[in-house]
């Protein structure tokens, strides 16, 4: 399969907890290549955007809330698989339900703070990624 790029966020949970370093070299670790990186506080039109897909749902203000609530790291990956993997990597979206070995499974507890976004189809990355690194 040729190379794929795909984004993670590192949430203001994964910074407030020092969380960075350990996350960015499992990426690394498992042979993935960062492409870009990039610290941002996400403003609340960004939120919006980037959560779009979750508009009208229950949670979508705590998350757009908690999302802009401090700096987080965006990282593009690529590699083979990558969106797959990185996924894999990620864990299930409840903290708390997630695999040992998950990101979300050692580091996390939480749900709305669950340490980590990644996304999860070419589309996604593509809309995502725009909102990141297209901002001035
Ligand atoms: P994932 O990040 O695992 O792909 P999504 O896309 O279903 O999960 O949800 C996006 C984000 O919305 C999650 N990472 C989580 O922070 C939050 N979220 C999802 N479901 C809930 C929920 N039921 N209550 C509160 N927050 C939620």
């Amino acid at each position: 399969m040729a190379s794929e790029q795909t984004l993670i966020v590192i949430k203001p949970d994964g910074i407030r907890r020092k969380l960075v370093g350990k996350i960015i070299s499992r990426f690394e670790d498992k042979g993935l290549r960062m492409m870009d990186l990039r610290l941002l506080v996400f403003s609340p039109k960004e939120a919006d955007e980037f959560y779009s897909v979750h508009k009208g749902k229950p949670f979508f203000e705590e998350l757009v809330s908690f999302i802009s609530s401090g700096p987080a790291i965006a990282c593009i990956l690529e590699g083979d698989h990558a969106i797959n993997t990185v996924r894999l990597m990620t864990g299930a979206t409840k903290s708390f339900e997630a695999a040992a070995g998950t990101i979300r499974g050692d580091y996390g507890l939480g749900l709305t703070e669950n340490v980590i976004h990644a996304s999860d189809s070419p589309e996604s990355f593509i809309k995502e990624s725009r909102v990141i690194f297209s901002r001035s």
